[in-house]
């Protein structure tokens, strides 16, 4: 297993003398710290527990501070002793705005905050400084850049005054994840500022730029000129920040090995390290409780379904698989155009086949909307009008019955139809008449600001939700969260009730959405240009039976790799009740590997090896 083989090769480049018996002090910083933007939040949050059980009280997080967010995950502690509120206070003093505190996820993690909004006041001093010093043109910037410049600046002077006086008693280790955090990095080091540095890129803006508008990225990888090619896409401030910043690192790190590659070329620096993704996994004692929730959750999906199709025709639910893809809105780099394309494929092989089996696929992603479209919530609640009075009858026939048993000489059932009332019958009737309707159920939940890719692809194909249809379409423009009224299911509860995630990136530094389908025991696909499908790869041959499938994209055309997929989903389809149970066993079986209390050991690697490099005054 790789996992074993990287982790001792990693650990033998590494042999640690440490300058003072004293543990270590170790910072992560990061723009989504206690600040929920994307993927790299879940790292951070997820690895806390983790990191305490490792590094206690000497272990503290740096990140932005946004009022609204902070005010419901971050307790401040103004009074405190540690030598972490200490320097915040000493900044404090001098006008800047950082507090310290816990932050209110599992593990408690001590964290400082810093509000940069008053230091952006100097933001054009501080471009001037990062042109001079580190030639990083930010002409033109989104708004964006300004911001973590004017954030970068404060953490600065933070780590800088916390070596100042700590250094000598104990070693310092400061952690970046992504560009935005890492301006003070380039300074603290252009600065010799005695601390430990690890650069973690989460994937590389000109990655992320590039794959999402060329068909031929991976081809032509190794022969980009990254200064053309970030002038081209209008990206010099964050390309020359990212750049410098894994220059200038003592250890330079990414996700997986397929950002690793893209590192090389378009930061001219090998990658010292991989650290691979995890999660903070609790397992249940016995497998048939988390099988129990997927029945449980399916049930939910179930009356969805039904508000949403039968109102213009019916088929058997139980014959019916729940297929999603969820993620950022980026139709190519996520695979929405692959999924699409193949589903519709698979659509005709089911007609063709004659096999009485319905698939509904839910796109859960994120597009401007004006609101929820209403006749999809009239459906809705018109069908839940249809259940209450159904209960309300069942309710009626019941004490009659009861009443007329208990009453009754005769031992035959009386006829249940004399129980009912004539309100109730009346009223159901009027209720299945309004709710009734000849036209298609729609495709899209909400009201889109504007078409998109995904809308015109059913436009294009007529995939429209006909009865005939084999595969249905929900496209659902917002994120899902238990307050929304058509699922009323948080998003991991929505995964469990479903049968497969598909995620067949086409540019994926790691991949969070197929790891969330594996430790919920759901099967899913991945692609071996994710960083999470080519890491199983490695991890073990069989992958596919355990219930993760990767569709190849590094050496198949878009038509091919469209087949591949439409045939996985296919023979998914084909599997009995029985075989797809004992899948998600094997599934959930395999968890284990990506618990952090097993992946964090790749991130001690890096820290020890910063030490290293640090000792020996070196890159
Ligand atoms: C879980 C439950 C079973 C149920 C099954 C449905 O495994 O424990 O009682 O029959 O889910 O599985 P399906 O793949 O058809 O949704
Ligand atoms: C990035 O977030 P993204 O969805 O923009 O970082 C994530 C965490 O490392 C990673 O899982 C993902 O592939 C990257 O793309």
């Amino acid at each position: 297993m790789p996992i074993g083989k990287l982790k001792r090769e990693q650990e033998e480049t590494v042999k640690i003398e440490r300058k003072t018996s004293a543990k270590p002090i170790l910072f992560e910083i990061a723009w989504e710290v206690c600040n929920q933007v994307g993927g790299i939040y879940t790292v951070i949050r997820s690895k806390v527990p983790a990191m305490v059980e490792e590094w206690g009280d000497n272990y503290c997080l740096i990140g932005p501070y946004f009022a609204q967010t902070a005010g419901i995950e971050f307790e401040r502690l103004d009074n405190d002793d540690s030598i972490f509120s200490k320097a915040a206070q000493g900044l404090r003093e001098k006008g800047m705005e950082v507090y310290y505190g816990r932050w209110l996820v599992t593990g408690k993690p001590r964290i400082i905050l810093i509000d940069f909004h008053a230091n952006l006041a100097k933001v054009d001093m501080l471009k001037f400084d990062l042109w001079e010093r580190h030639r990083i043109s930010t002409i033109n910037c989104e708004d964006l850049v300004n911001r973590v410049i004017a954030f970068g600046d404060l953490v600065r002077q933070y780590l800088q005054s916390f070596v100042e006086d700590h250094s000598k008693k104990q070693e310092v280790i400061a952690h970046f994840h992504e560009w935005m955090a890492s301006t003070a990095l380039i300074d603290l080091r252009k600065d010799k500022v005695n601390i430990g540095t690890v650069f973690t890129t989460h994937a590389t803006m000109l990655g992320r730029y590039i794959a999402g508008n060329v068909n031929d990225f991976y081809e032509k990888l190794d022969r980009y000129d990254w200064e053309k090619e970030a002038k081209n896409y209008g990206i010099e401030a964050q390309a020359g920040i990212e750049r410098q910043s894994a220059q200038l690192s003592h250890v330079l790190t990414t996700v997986s090995d397929v950002t690793a590659k893209e590192c090389e070329v378009f930061f001219g620096r090998v990658c010292d390290l991989i650290l691979p993704n995890g999660l903070n996994i609790t397992r249940f004692a016995a497998t048939h409780e988390f099988q129990n929730l997927h029945l449980k959750y399916k049930q939910k999906i179930n009356q969805f379904v039904m508000g949403h199709f039968f109102q213009s025709y019916s088929w058997d639910l139980d014959n019916t698989l729940y297929f999603f893809t969820s993620g950022r809105y980026e139709f190519k780099n996520k695979g929405y155009d692959l999924t699409l394309e193949a589903l519709k494929r698979l659509n005709f092989k089911i007609v063709q086949s004659g096999l009485d089996m319905t698939v509904v696929m839910f796109m859960i992603t994120k597009n401007p909307v004006h609101s929820i479209d209403p006749q999809v919530l009239q459906s809705r609640a018109v069908m839940e009008e249809i259940r209450q009075t159904c209960e309300s009858m069942e309710k009626e026939i019941g004490e009659h019955l009861f009443h007329a048993s208990a009453s009754n000489e005769d031992v035959n059932l009386p006829d249940l139809n004399e129980f009912v009332s004539e309100y109730w019958r009346l009223r159901l009737r009027r209720t299945i008449q309004t709710w009734r309707t000849k036209t298609l159920p729609r495709t899209v939940t909400h009201l889109l600001k504007e078409p998109d890719d995904i809308t015109d692809f059913f436009e294009r194909t007529n995939l429209m939700n006909h009865q005939q249809d084999r595969v249905k379409f929900v496209y659902h423009p917002d994120f899902i969260s238990p307050t929304n009224p058509l699922f009323g299911l948080e998003y991991s509860q929505f995964v469990r009730g479903c049968h497969l995630g598909v995620f067949p990136s086409y540019y994926e530094p790691w991949g969070y959405t197929p790891l969330e389908c594996v430790v919920r025991g759901i099967p899913t696909v991945t692609s071996d240009l994710s960083g999470f499908g080519d890491f199983m790869m490695q991890l073990m041959t069989d992958y596919e039976n355990v219930g993760v499938y990767v569709v190849n994209r590094k050496d198949q055309n878009f038509d091919k790799a469209a087949d591949q997929l439409a045939n996985i989903m296919f023979k998914f389809v084909t599997m009995t009740r029985r075989d797809r149970i004992m899948q998600r066993n094997r599934v959930e079986n395999i968890s284990d590997v990506f618990d952090w209390t097993n992946l964090r050991a790749y991130y001690d690697t890096a820290h020890d090896l910063a030490l290293k490099k640090k000792g020996l005054g070196k890159n």
